[in-house]
């Protein structure tokens, strides 16, 4: 079959199915959709750059790690089909991040304190060096526990063999501990006792916690009396992570650092939404216990990594370039049984370097460096005006695979739309009603990116600026309603507010990352972080094009846009 005819097949699938309204479970097993051959990807829908096997199911990123020059990245994986289930945590290696090798699965159900699966962890370096890994075992009464593995062989940089001591596991659930909600170890820190601290997600009713645990030997564990951190009405807190951030600069933390000029970061994925938000507060080492600023909201309409399609995310001390690093798993926006028809699902989101704003309210994020070597064939522009209703295309590379950064001039805001306050919180639904196709005062403004020459189709990027009370609330949003030409697929639209006085700026930057079948961008300089996957079906390989759109009734100015095209990556063998 020619490639377009697979496309329009594989999309008249993913319609068909839509429409019956089958959607996405992440923990249910389709064991009947998991023997169909992958064949019928098309390849350019694949990503170019972004972290991703060659086929079948990945989900949260395990254990990120730098050992003996080395990163390591585990990922829970089904090596057996397009769907959750059978899962391992895969293995590959890097020098940059960005070009991976692929190795053997380094853990896999063999024991029972493991056999119904090897769900997510985390990895800890020993003050001498050793890796650990601490990651959750569903045991044959299909209880969940902690477990914990060694490398066989610490001379190996590759990390290839992993060891599962039989005194697993290290943590059962006891008394009062639900034992189908207690998961996701952290990474283990050390207390000023030198004795080792972990965190595992829970819940109970409907709090969310994360309980503590203390052990000398990091095999006999304690349960602290009281949670290290826990929230009302929250739900199950999957994939917990609890790291210092410096006060000033953008130097990462080893996760054991305590003392001066320090915070801590309280992140927590919520199984209820699947959405994840963070706080900003203060670990009191003697209590044992966290505690989230005033300015931090504790609930779901807290801060967020990302507000698109991002999950289950981790972080880890890059101790080579003394950097921390945030990973996080991008589901796919359509079916279960679209994933099962391409044939692979899921990638992760490009490795983010994070570091506190100088405020101290949030978390700035931005591409690793090395990201930049993929960068190839340039386009530059300066100083063009893009009057109420105009659009413009930047010319000169290939789009489908690029990286775009633009400083957006807004020189009167006199025209800002009011905000309706009860919106505060909830970006999204006011992104929902005000698209990119909406006309505004200032904004929407922004990119269309993976667009179609005759602009059928387009997924936009995009800022809109309202007047509140007492200031300016500016909206970040990726709308994905129109990415895929006549095709009904899942496009969920996702908003964020940036934190920015842009009545001082007057400017505001965007960076998007345009990788084929994803869309992560960077607003304000990571501020406002929105990744979403989007399937176009006239926008692909060379057909996609980028503009650069103004729908408010103010013009805007394109002060700087730079893009580059993107190379592709090693990407496992793929
Ligand atoms: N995924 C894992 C769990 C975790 C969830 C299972 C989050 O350990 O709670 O694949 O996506």
């Amino acid at each position: 079959m020619e490639t377009s005819h697979k496309i329009f097949a594989i999309l008249v699938v993913i319609f068909v199915l839509q429409l019956r309204g089958i959607v996405e479970a992440s923990h249910m097993v389709y064991s009947e959709l998991q023997s169909i051959s992958p064949d019928i990807v098309d390849d350019k829908l694949r990503t170019g750059y972004h972290f991703q096997p060659p086929m079948h199911w990945i989900n949260d990123p395990n254990g990120p790690m730098y050992y003996k020059g080395l990163y390591h990245l585990f990922y829970q994986y089904n090596p057996k089909g397009a769907v959750w289930g059978n899962i391992v945590w895969a293995h590959s290696i890097s020098t940059d991040m960005i070009n991976w090798i692929a190795l053997e699965p380094a853990i896999y159900p063999t024991k029972p304190f493991d056999i119904e699966g090897c769900w997510s962890g985390s990895a800890t370096i020993l003050s001498d060096g050793t890796p650990t890994i601490m990651y959750t075992g569903i045991d044959s009464d299909n209880n969940q526990v902690q477990n914990i593995a060694f490398p066989a062989n610490l001379s190996d940089p590759y990390l290839r063999e992993w060891i599962k001591p039989d005194y697993n596991p290290i943590i059962a659930p006891t008394f009062r501990v639900n034992a189908s909600a207690f998961r996701d170890p952290t990474t283990a820190w050390l207390g000023p006792d030198d004795h080792w601290r972990v965190a595992v997600g829970s819940k109970w009713n409907k709090r969310g916690k994360v309980i503590l645990y203390r052990s000398k030997d990091l095999k006999n564990w304690i349960q602290v009396k009281h949670p290290l951190h826990s929230a009302p009405e929250t739900g199950m807190w999957e994939c917990p992570d609890f790291f210092p951030v410096a006060e000033e600069g953008k130097l990462g933390l080893d996760t054991s650092m305590y003392g001066h000029g320090m915070r801590h970061v309280l992140k927590v994925s919520l199984d209820l939404t699947r959405f994840e938000y963070y706080t900003i507060g203060t670990y009191d080492r003697k209590m044992d216990k966290y505690v989230p600023d005033a300015t931090s909201v504790d609930n779901s309409m807290g801060l967020r990594f990302d507000y698109g399609n991002f999950y289950a995310s981790k972080t880890f001390y890059d101790s080579d370039k003394k950097r921390r690093i945030l990973w996080g798993w991008s589901n796919e926006s359509d079916s279960v049984n679209a994933d099962k028809t391409k044939g692979w699902s899921g990638i992760q989101a490009v490795p983010r370097t994070i570091w506190l704003h100088p405020s101290g309210k949030q978390l700035l994020q931005w591409p690793i460096e090395e990201l930049g070597s993929l960068r190839g064939k340039q386009v530059n522009l300066n100083d063009k005006v893009v009057k109420s209703g105009d659009y413009f295309e930047v010319k000169g590379i290939q789009t489908a695979q690029a990286d775009v950064e633009v400083e957006f001039d807004v020189a009167s805001l006199e025209k800002a739309e009011p905000f309706d306050s009860s919106y505060i919180g909830d970006a999204q639904s006011l992104c929902k009603i005000k698209g990119a196709d909406v006309k505004g005062g200032v904004g929407p403004f922004g990119l269309w990116v993976l667009a179609s020459s005759k602009l059928q189709e387009r997924t936009a990027v995009f800022f809109r600026v309202f007047k509140d009370v007492h200031k300016h609330m500016v909206l970040m949003c990726q709308d994905p309603t129109r990415s895929s030409f006549g095709l009904k697929l899942f496009k969920p639209t996702f908003a964020g507010f940036v934190d920015l006085d842009i009545t001082k700026t007057k400017k505001i930057y965007l960076r998007s990352l345009i990788d084929n079948s994803v869309v992560e961008s960077f607003g304000e300089k990571g501020k406002t972080c929105i990744t979403s996957r989007v399937y176009p079906t006239l926008s692909i390989g060379s057909n996609a094009h980028l503009y650069v759109f103004n729908n408010g009734e103010e013009d805007i100015k394109v002060s700087n846009l730079e893009a580059w095209e993107m190379r592709k990556a090693d990407m496992n063998g793929a």
